[in-house]
């Protein structure tokens, strides 16, 4: 089934439709002719918005109070032969834990799909990162292996605010991502050297209807930047430079987790262990009791010494 044409690009303003032609041109010169994006992240965070945003169209289901919606949706549309694929899945934390079935079901709702770009969706007015951030992050790597970063980028969204503590903008942004991009390293378990010769983009999103615009009506955040074109630009960089697409077969899907494969010798390293060091340590022991004299040391803790020492 041929994917229905992308109308809400016409919603733009015509500088925002430009750039995402002009975009969307590079992607083909690289003989990239779908796209599909997977937004995930914890549940309220503005995944649907987000969805809503990049399509131009209010599709994905958008609810100020926590959704009942349990299965993911994705959304194709086509534009001058390209397709544009953008997965909206349901928050995965319930209660303050990963909800493991709801990863479940993701994960088998992408069985045969090729994930080009994930994006990691939060909000940019939270001022706190804690553990959950950690475990949700380790539950998507567990889900698609560590390659998935290289194709990730996160993205903040209620952009449009004004710092606390007479914080400048610029620098708030700058705070929230460090602490954020810092937990991504810790949840994934990405070397840090590795984390920095490849870093992961941090994007950011306004989707509220009143997000100001500048002369040729584009909404902008505070700094000046334009989103969507930003967004999309952000996108393109991460395909055309970033590593592999994760493409979620049968084995990702039951496998072992993708980045514990190595962890299959741990048992044999352990038996190893056991007959090359421990025996050695046995024989050792057993000579020593053979030889009968007893060090000094052995004597003393005994009280046998006479102050010798
Ligand atoms: N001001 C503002 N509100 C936003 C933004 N993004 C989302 N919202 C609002 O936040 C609430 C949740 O947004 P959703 O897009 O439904 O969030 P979600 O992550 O899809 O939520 P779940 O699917 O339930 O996990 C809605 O009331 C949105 O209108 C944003 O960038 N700015
Ligand atoms: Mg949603």
């Amino acid at each position: 089934m041929a994917p229905i044409e992308w109308a809400g690009i016409q919603q733009f303003p015509p500088a925002t439709q430009h750039t995402l032609h002009e975009l969307l041109g590079q992607l083909k010169e690289k003989d990239v002719g779908t796209l599909t994006i997977l937004v995930m992240g914890k549940g309220g965070v503005g995944k649907s918005s987000t969805v809503n945003s990049i399509l131009g169209e209010r599709v994905a289901t958008v609810s100020a109070f926590q959704s009942e919606a349990r299965n993911p949706v994705m959304f194709s549309r086509s534009r001058l032969g390209f397709t544009l694929n953008v997965i909206d899945t349901p928050g995965i934390v319930e209660g303050g834990y990963v909800n493991e079935q709801a990863l479940e079901i993701i994960k088998r709702f992408l069985l045969g799909k090729t994930i080009d770009v994930l994006l990691y969706v939060d909000r940019l007015d939270a001022y706190r990162v804690d553990n959950l951030d950690r475990q949700v992050i380790r539950a998507i790597t567990d889900t698609f292996g560590k390659g998935i970063w290289q194709r990730g980028s996160v993205v903040l969204t209620h952009a449009q605010l004004s710092p606390p503590d007479g914080l400048n903008y610029d620098d708030f942004v700058a705070k929230r991502s460090e602490a954020l991009l810092k937990y991504v390293r810790l949840g994934s378990g990405i070397r840090k050297q590795e984390f920095q010769e490849h870093s992961i983009p941090v994007v950011l999103v306004e989707n509220s209807g009143r997000c100001k615009t500048n002369d040729g009506g584009e909404k902008i955040l505070p700094n000046g930047t334009v989103w969507i074109s930003n967004l999309m630009q952000i996108i393109t960089e991460v395909v055309l430079n970033g590593g592999k697409s994760i493409t979620v077969d049968q084995k990702l899907i039951d496998g072992p987790n993708p980045n514990n494969r190595g962890k299959f010798y741990i048992p044999l390293i352990i038996a190893f262990q056991y007959f090359f060091v421990v025996k050695r340590i046995q024989r050792a022991i057993r000579s020593d009791i053979a030889s009968e004299s007893s060090p000094l040391w052995e004597l003393r803790d005994m009280g046998l010494a006479d102050g010798k020492f």
